[in-house]
């Protein structure tokens, strides 16, 4: 497979200035007419190159150019590229192709879900629809008219407004759409199918009326209000946080069962995973309910940053979903608590995308090369792209971001631009030079910064030594220094914030603020500090760095109780857990009784027993570091000892707080019988804690316990407090009592397929011993079809990404399990088949006889036979 590189990128020889498209759907083919008008782009130079057109899986069955119709000598086709020979500087290319939707399972193009037509061409699926110019910086003009059978398909829909429809003859019928905003060929869509709509609308800030649909298959007409509540949220807040309003008549979104990601942001029409958009308080939990707020919110962000705005190219994917990332988190964090958010993200961040950064498949946000674009929609390029947009909104404020972000949209309207346009406009806005923070772009990896403290009592100085470093990654042996903000503040003996005097200033500046660590080693020394202080640094997680400063346990109880930064307390609290757990991890390796640090527990009781908290920052404090960031931060995961650790953890905790915890959980249980579900902040706070509790007390294994989980399960009103029992029950030793519970609630919702998924999960999670076994059967099960990506996902993935002691095992049953599945995945969806290869890339975290098992089973996928590309990069780069 051939790499491209960011550095061979070149204009467009041609642009397309008109689309012109007719699908006749049928049940056996689809017949595609295109005509396209098109011009030689005069930023490309002189002559007549030949046009060169991408095209996949296409039956041509008829091209002319300009009315005459062209035979096989006039043009080249090959399985990727139509070429040929134009004439003039203007021309109008028609062709007709046939393809197959029908028996499309990568998901990619014009594929069917169920009954419905549905499409997805981003990155590169549209060349598998029609011959075009497939890459973004070809914006075009969109008319799309759609035909089918009346009764299959009474609902057609593409970009834009409707603007005609009609009957034709043999009970077929047709409509017309039109986008009169130019965009690039992976914004397309087209729906076709048996739908039901929510409709709505909103008033825009000028006043314009526009009309909202929500379209879903009749049985879940019931759970689309949610999706709706949160799209006119999305579209308000974008209007007051950044002055953006929407553009079309109408917005539609439709959901679909079987799709490769959660959703897409088509101009007009974005196309869900039903997973994203369907939820209500019967079948979806709290969680499943802000993943759609957030994810509504952020496919509806793009139609400014990235649709409005979009790419120059592929490498600059970041440029649209590292700023829309930022967007979403931002409009999550005003919606619900910010500070919960921040942890949600950070805990996230921590544990898979510097996994990300540490492994094989390490690259830039913005990368320099790819084989396979779709293996590059990642965590990096995501979620490390939005704390790098985070961090200039740090450096700038948020008045400064925002002039940056009215001059990046007003310039750059209708374009399709670089990263290195977004820096310009935000420096360009406000008369500062950002160029050394464009590291953040190009190198990849983790920064380590490595703080040292000097107090000078007689001086009264207090100093902070930073040291930033970054490991090795694929290709970039050697790292220039980051900048990076450190947001910080220095706590006095009481808990309070200093005022914060840098040597060489007039006066103190407030009790936080934000240093910027330019070198390889910096000094910042504070003056007027009469005695040593604690520091508090990178709150809010200022930075995506891995920090280290030699806290004691002390001073990290200190930190939970009194920083003024909420995140940092939770982050005190984490540290001070890593630090317990890890000598955990240590006694079981050397073979000692475990024995836990009673601090941490005393500070649980802290926690439990002050009623003044708030109860989400509670939940947060009580959740100890998952498994999986446990290993991230080992040098060798040893897997057992994680897992053994952070088990007898869990249970001497619900022992030793048995107490508090039943007191807690009774009185927030109590709260949910009498209240009905909402899915609000405070609600879902409660419920939190409330289930958090009941996992600690589920550890005696007391048979009142059992009882409390039992009626949780049986007598609550919604998905939360009914899965979080069964997950509890299924983790339980209560054998009779799990198998009951698991064969009720299949019996009760086999006919919800998201609910299906969670059922699926909450088993392929489960740590207890013959994880694996357990896992085989539940493939058999009849609601299982590895067809569908929220089932891989599900059960697949679940099993490899979150239960690490089973996927683990010694005889390496569970990677040759993963790889199995892979070689069979790379046949008919490459795209899923390449993402479920996660876990085997990380083979170098563990000991040697894991290596070697995990390897050869990369090994055994490499030379299985025909693989994808998208397979082909990720085993390749993995093993190199
Ligand atoms: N922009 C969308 C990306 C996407 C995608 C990419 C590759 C293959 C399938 C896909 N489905 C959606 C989603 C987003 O970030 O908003
Ligand atoms: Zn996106």
């Amino acid at each position: 497979p051939k790499v491209i590189y960011l550095k061979d990128y070149q204009v467009p020889d041609y642009l397309i200035d008109e689309t012109n498209l007719t699908f006749e759907l049928y049940e056996d083919h689809t017949l595609v007419h295109a005509q396209l008008v098109m011009r030689r782009n005069p930023e490309a130079g002189a002559g007549l190159p030949p046009l060169v057109l991408d095209g996949q899986q296409l039956e041509l069955l008829s091209l002319s150019m300009d009315d005459r119709e062209l035979g096989a000598a006039d043009y080249q086709v090959d399985d990727s590229h139509l070429s040929l020979q134009p004439v003039a500087p203007t021309f109008t290319l028609d062709s007709t192709v046939r393809i197959h939707p029908e028996t499309n399972t990568a998901l990619e193009g014009l594929y069917k879900s169920g009954k419905m037509f549905c499409t997805q061409c981003e990155a590169e699926g549209f060349r598998k629809i029609t011959y075009y110019l497939d890459r973004p910086d070809v914006m075009s003009a969109f008319t799309t008219t759609v035909s089918a059978e009346q009764h299959r398909y009474p609902v057609l829909l593409s970009n834009g407004n409707p603007v005609a429809s009609g009957s034709e003859e043999g009970g077929r019928h047709w409509a017309t759409w039109e986008d009169p905003f130019k965009k690039p060929a992976y914004l397309f869509a087209l729906v076709a199918g048996d739908l039901w709509c929510v409709e709505d609308s909103f008033t825009t800030m000028s006043q314009r009326e526009v009309a909202l649909r929500i379209y879903v298959e009749p049985e879940n007409i019931d759970k689309v209000q949610h999706a709706m509540d949160s799209l006119k949220k999305s579209m308000r807040w974008d209007e007051e946080v950044y002055g953006r309003e929407y553009d079309l008549d109408i917005f539609m979104i439709v959901a679909v069962n079987d799709f490769n990601m959660g959703a897409m942001e088509n101009k007009g029409l974005n196309i869900f995973n039903s997973s994203c958009v369907l939820a209500k308080a019967e079948t979806a939990t709290d969680a499943a309910h802000q993943r759609v707020e957030a994810v509504v919110a952020h496919e509806y962000f793009h139609n400014w940053s990235g649709n409005r705005v979009t790419c120059r190219d592929w490498f600059q994917l970041s440029l649209k979903e590292g700023f829309t990332v930022f967007r979403d988190a931002e409009f999550s964090a005003d919606m619900n608590s910010r500070t919960v958010k921040r942890i949600e993200d950070v805990a996230f961040l921590r544990t898979n995308q510097f996994a990300e950064d540490a492994g094989p498949m390490a690259h830039p946000v913005r990368p320099d090369s790819f084989i396979e674009i779709s293996n590059f929609y990642t965590l990096t390029v995501y979620e490390k792209g939005s704390e790098v947009v985070r961090m200039i909104h740090t450096l700038l404020g948020a008045e400064g971001f925002r002039k940056g972000t009215d001059l990046y949209f007003e310039r750059h309207d209708g374009q399709a631009v670089t990263c290195d346009d977004f820096v310009k406009a935000m420096e360009d806005a406000n008369g500062i030079d950002l160029s050394q923070f464009k590291r953040w772009y190009s190198q990849a990896g983790t920064p380590r910064l490595s703080v040292e403290e000097a107090f000078d009592a007689a001086a009264q100085t207090y100093s902070l030594t930073f040291r930033q470093s970054c490991p090795a990654t694929p290709g970039q042996a050697e790292k220039q220094p980051f900048v990076i903000p450190v947001e910080l503040g220095l706590l006095d003996a009481a808990g309070r914030d200093l005022p914060l005097r840098l040597a060489g200033e007039a006066e103190a500046q407030g009790g936080n603020r934000v240093l910027s660590v330019t070198e390889a080693e910096q000094t910042f020394t504070f003056v007027g500090i009469a005695e040593k202080p604690l520091p508090s640094l990178l709150r809010g997680f200022s930075a995506p760095v891995k920090l280290n400063f030699p806290y004691s346990r002390d001073q990290l109880m200190f930190l939970m109780q009194h920083d003024s930064d909420g995140f940092n307390r939770w982050e005190a609290g984490q540290q001070l857990s890593v630090q317990v757990l890890q000598e955990l991890v240590g006694q079981y390796q050397r073979g000692e009784a475990l024995v836990l640090d009673q601090r941490l527990v005393d500070a649980f009781r802290t926690l439990l027993e002050d009623a003044t908290l708030d109860q989400a920052m509670v939940a947060e404090m009580l959740s100890l570091p998952s498994e999986a960031y446990l290993t991230e931060i080992s040098d060798v995961a040893d897997v057992d000892a994680i897992h053994a650790a952070r088990e007898f953890a869990r249970q001497s905790i619900g022992q030793a707080l048995f107490q508090p915890l039943l007191a807690r959980y009774q009185a927030n249980r109590a709260i949910s019988r009498d209240t009905a579900y909402k899915a609000e902040a405070d609600h879902i706070a409660r419920r939190t804690l409330q289930n958090i509790a009941l996992s600690y007390l589920m550890q005696s294994g007391r048979g009142e316990v059992l009882d409390a989980c039992l009626e949780q399960f049986d007598a609550c009103d919604n998905m939360t407090e009914r899965l979080s029992a069964l997950a509890v029950l299924v983790n339980s030793g209560f054998e009779r009592e799990k198998a009951d519970a698991l064969a009720r609630f299949a019996e009760y919702f086999k006919d919800d397929p998201l609910v299906m998924d969670q059922w699926f999960s909450v088993q392929a999670g489960c740590g207890l011993p013959g994880g694996l076994e357990r896992v085989k059967a539940l493939m058999e099960h009849p609601a299982f079809t590895l067809k569908n990506p929220n089932k891989v996902r599900a059960l697949i993935g679940a099993f490899a990404n979150q239960n690490l002691v089973n996927f683990h095992r010694a005889d390496g049953e569970g990677y040759r399990f993963l790889a199995d599945h892979v070689i069979t995945l790379n046949a008919f969806n490459p795209q899923i088949a390449s993402r479920q290869l996660a876990p085997l890339t990380r083979w170098r975290k563990y000991d040697a006889g894991r290596q070697q098992l995990m390897k050869a089973e990369l090994e055994r996928i490499l030379a299985s036979g025909e693989l994808s590309s998208d397979v082909f990069e990720v085993v390749s780069k993995s093993l190199a």
